[in-house]
């Protein structure tokens, strides 16, 4: 019964800081997007790909959590220089708090658009609202076509499932029907997109959506009259 309630005190707290967090991005008007992936998904390395293809477009900045190291922020500071790395020790997700404090670290007041990269993690990170506006579900060829039936709660909280490493296809015994038949059985409106972060191919439609889902607050720069 106790530890029922203290659980139940550190969801309501969590939730508490992740408004205040939602309310301060929107006072900047900046949209923040919690990418949730397995470990080895292809978070980073999206994240890499995103900004490099965003160019001149848009300036983003990325929170980027993980157990230990600043390896994905040293790895993203090459192409922006708005990033902050959340280390969480032995946490396996990330918490709102850790996102606030992640925000202060940035010039919110110079970004277009922040990514949240969360720990590797398809279960946890799902009950953890960190006052993101947008969820991405990273799924990829390697780690096989079932996990979103393993994984319900992941598909069932994304507002778009990607699928990462789509270049390894011939290499991999992947079902993509299986998997699309999987994520359409949990959600029948969810989104999905197919892409490989390491060749380019499907880009342009994740930053279309990006650009359709509101989560870059202006159009680009240069996108004509
Ligand atoms: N072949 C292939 N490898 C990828 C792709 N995306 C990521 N990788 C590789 O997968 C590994 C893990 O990527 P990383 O971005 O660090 O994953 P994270 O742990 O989810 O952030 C690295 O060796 C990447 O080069 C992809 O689309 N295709
Ligand atoms: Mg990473
Ligand atoms: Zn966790």
């Amino acid at each position: 019964m106790k530890t029922i309630q203290v659980i139940e005190n550190v969801q309501r707290a969590n939730d508490e800081v992740a408004a205040a967090n939602r309310a301060r991005l929107e006072d900047h008007g900046l949209a923040a997007v919690n990418l949730m992936g397995g470990p080895g998904s292809g978070k980073t390395t999206l994240l890499e790909a995103t900004v490099a293809e965003l160019g001149q477009d848009a300036v983003v900045g990325i929170l980027t959590g993980d157990l230990a190291t600043t390896r994905d922020a040293e790895r993203l500071a090459r192409l922006t220089p708005h990033v902050a790395q959340i280390n969480t020790g032995r946490g396996c997700h990330l918490e709102a708090h850790q996102v606030r404090h992640g925000l202060d670290a940035l010039e919110l007041e110079a970004l277009d658009l922040l990514f949240i990269e969360n720990v590797g993690n398809l279960i946890c990170p799902v009950s953890w609202d960190l006052g993101q506006e947008r969820r991405v579900a990273l799924f990829s060829m390697t780690d096989g076509d079932d996990k979103p039936a393993k994984h319900p709660y992941i598909v069932l909280a994304a507002d778009l499932v990607l699928l990462n490493k789509i270049d390894l296809a011939p290499h991999v015994p992947f079902d993509r029907g299986r998997f699309l038949e999987d994520v359409r059985h949990l959600d029948e409106d969810v989104p999905v997109l197919e892409l490989s972060a390491l060749t380019g191919e499907g880009m342009e439609a994740w930053i279309e959506w990006l650009t359709r889902s509101a989560t870059l607050a202006a159009p680009p720069a240069g996108a004509g009259p």
